[in-house]
């Protein structure tokens, strides 16, 4: 709950009302403060005032790299010096540049344009979405709140929500991703007005996969988003948009997301290069309202300080000789590549698994998720059998809310294997059934 008393302001977010406590509490560090301020000043600066190493006492020179498609990345001995230095906690300006135009052509969210205290678009850089994600929980939620989600879903968001001591409330979902109708009917309990009072345990905070869902695959349609946000706007909720693979949808047009419909401002969206360009450079975006990228920024300042500046640099540099053309490009042949490795697993389940297994084909992303027939629990065939018979695959009890009910379910990744170990582990998980059942 907000420590800050509840203002009446209507049309317009009251931000205050989702940072908790602790995220209130968080003061720039004069340090940093200090640092940014320095690096925006004329070069006759004489400062003394930064703790920055020299980095002439670094022993790295220069860095070279060479692209698949024949770019030479230089870092010469200036830029060296720059990627092995501290940066701004947001991340480095023209990555923040790049990616805001970049959000404004994908998604054009009618936010640019606002006030920043009530809402404006705002980006910052976080190494991976999983910062982003753990950050904004920490964020918003506190011992006692609820947090509203379509469940199976990814265990890195319930791993990061679970010890904070908060309730979830799980929303049914389907090959669609998440049924509005059960958001409304488990919001039912609550009247919309109870957003309006700082001590009713009404939520106001809703996370979900819309693309390509970890681990069902699911994408929700735009009527379903449309519909989620207009439920979002009645009761108040935030929308925490996890959209990882929203570069790895199968079919264009892309689906709109959740951000382009956020008139609102009610919009917090995290985006991922982990699956496009790298997941070890640990590259990905937070984009929302100004006053909650502020909270997050703060927090990032005083845990990681920021995203590596040589990653940021090097993906920078690729981006700005590739252009927004030349990236949506590469986007385009990952996912020519990850439609075939989908067909490959489609017919390879078509061919073993027809009768023993339940599936929706996915329309973007990396999983099928696999519903054994006459196996009310996958965890102890995976755990133990699949790994004698030298496949593997996730449990579905992984993914669940009560990871130790029984699930009925496996999650089959089509990313890393040939079509023809796709093939072959299938089979074996046939076999496994057969002698299951
Ligand atoms: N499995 C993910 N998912 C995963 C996984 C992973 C090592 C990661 C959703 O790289 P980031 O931080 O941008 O991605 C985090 C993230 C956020 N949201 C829905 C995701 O699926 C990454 C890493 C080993 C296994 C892993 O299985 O599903």
């Amino acid at each position: 709950m907000s420590q800050k008393p509840w203002k009446s302001r209507p049309d317009i977010m009251n931000y205050s009302r989702f940072i908790n406590a602790v995220s209130a509490a968080r003061r720039v560090s004069p340090i940093r403060a200090l640092t940014e301020l320095q690096q925006k000043a004329p070069p006759t600066l004489i400062s003394l005032a930064g703790g920055m190493p020299n980095p002439n006492m670094f022993p790295f020179e220069t860095a070279s790299f060479t692209t698949k498609d024949g770019l030479n990345i230089t870092f010469g001995t200036d830029t060296m010096k720059r990627a092995l230095q501290y940066s701004a906690s947001a991340g480095i300006p023209e990555l923040i540049s790049w990616m805001k135009d970049l959000q404004k052509s994908l998604h054009h969210p009618p936010t640019v344009n606002y006030d920043p205290e009530q809402g404006q678009m705002d980006l910052c850089v976080t190494s991976g979405s999983q910062e982003g994600l753990s950050k904004v929980f920490e964020m918003l939620l506190s011992p006692g709140d609820s947090i509203l989600l379509d469940t199976p879903t990814y265990p890195g968001t319930l791993t990061a929500i679970n010890p904070l001591g908060c309730k979830i409330l799980s929303v049914s979902s389907d090959q669609h991703g998440m049924i509005p109708q059960s958001l409304s009917d488990v919001l039912s309990k609550w009247k919309p007005e109870e957003a309006k009072n700082p001590d009713s345990d009404i939520p106001r905070v809703l996370y979900t996969i819309p693309n390509g869902g970890n681990p069902t695959g699911a994408s929700m349609t735009a009527d379903r988003k449309r519909e989620v946000y207009q439920i979002a706007r009645k009761y108040d909720l935030l929308i925490i948009e996890d959209d990882p693979y929203y570069f790895l949808q199968f079919e264009k047009p892309w689906a709109p997301s959740f951000l382009s419909l956020d008139v609102d401002g009610r919009v917090l969206r995290t985006d991922s290069f982990s699956k496009i360009l790298s997941s070890g450079l640990r590259i990905g975006f937070l984009t929302g309202p100004k006053p909650l990228i502020d909270r997050i920024i703060l927090h990032i300042q005083c845990s990681t300080m920021h995203t590596s500046t040589f990653t940021q640099l090097m993906v920078m540099q690729l981006l700005q000789h590739w252009g927004k053309n030349g990236f949506l490009k590469h986007v385009d042949s990952v996912v020519e590549f990850y439609s075939k490795q989908r067909d490959a697993m489609l017919s390879s389940a078509e061919r073993w698994l027809k009768d023993e297994v339940d599936w929706h084909v996915p329309s973007a992303g990396m999983f099928f998720w696999m519903k054994l027939k006459g196996i009310p629990d996958t965890f102890q065939l995976i755990s133990k059998k699949a790994l004698q018979k030298e496949v593997l695959f996730v449990p579905g009890q992984a993914f669940m809310i009560d990871g130790s009910a029984p699930c009925p379910y496996v999650r089959a990744a089509f990313s890393l294997s040939t079509p023809e170990q796709i093939d072959q582990g299938l089979q074996r998980l046939s076999a496994l059934i057969k002698e299951a059942v």
